[in-house]
């Protein structure tokens, strides 16, 4: 079972995105293991968002990130870190096919909403760098030998 990390950004949460980005998230059959809103500071912001260090947009980014609340959540399943990927579509909310969050609710190419790993050794380390480990609740659904079989 993999987990990964997910960020709704600020303008998930200005927006009043949460619940439906979260839907998406749990149909998908995933599990929530871990969740908390904070405001992210600079030093934070700057950790995460360190392999952009340099690029033309990495100052805009940083000031976006750390300019509002954003729910941090890790979540787990077969495969989670592609799954959550394909489900979020392409960075550029322009470019996101319609049916992904981003497709479905972005038009910008920074502010599009959600954050999550894009490899399983990113999403050790972010998960990590966003939470300690007894925040992570292990808990099996009731439903999982529905939605969690490999066989078949
Ligand atoms: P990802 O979030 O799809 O993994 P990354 O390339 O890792 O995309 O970029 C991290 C974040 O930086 C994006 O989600 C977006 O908010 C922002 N970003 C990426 N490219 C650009 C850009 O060209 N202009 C402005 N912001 C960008
Ligand atoms: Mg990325």
């Amino acid at each position: 079972m993999q987990r990964t990390l997910v960020l709704c950004k600020p303008d998930a949460i200005h927006r009043r995105l949460v619940g439906a980005i979260v839907q998406r998230l749990e149909n998908k059959g995933l599990r929530l293991v871990a969740a908390k809103l904070l405001h992210a500071n600079r030093a934070l912001a700057e950790r995460h968002y360190a392999v952009h260090r340099g690029k033309p947009f990495y100052e805009s980014l940083l000031n976006f990130i750390t300019s509002g609340p954003t729910l941090a959540m890790v979540w787990e399943g077969r495969e989670a870190v592609q799954v959550v990927r394909a489900l979020l579509g392409p960075t550029d909310g322009v470019k996101a096919p319609p049916g992904t969050i981003r497709g479905d609710f972005s038009l910008s190419v920074q502010n599009n909403l959600v954050h999550a790993s894009d490899s399983p050794e990113t999403a050790e380390q972010e998960i990590a760098l966003w939470f300690a480990p007894e925040e992570l609740v292990a808990w099996e659904p009731c439903d999982e030998r529905w939605t969690g079989a490999t066989a078949g």
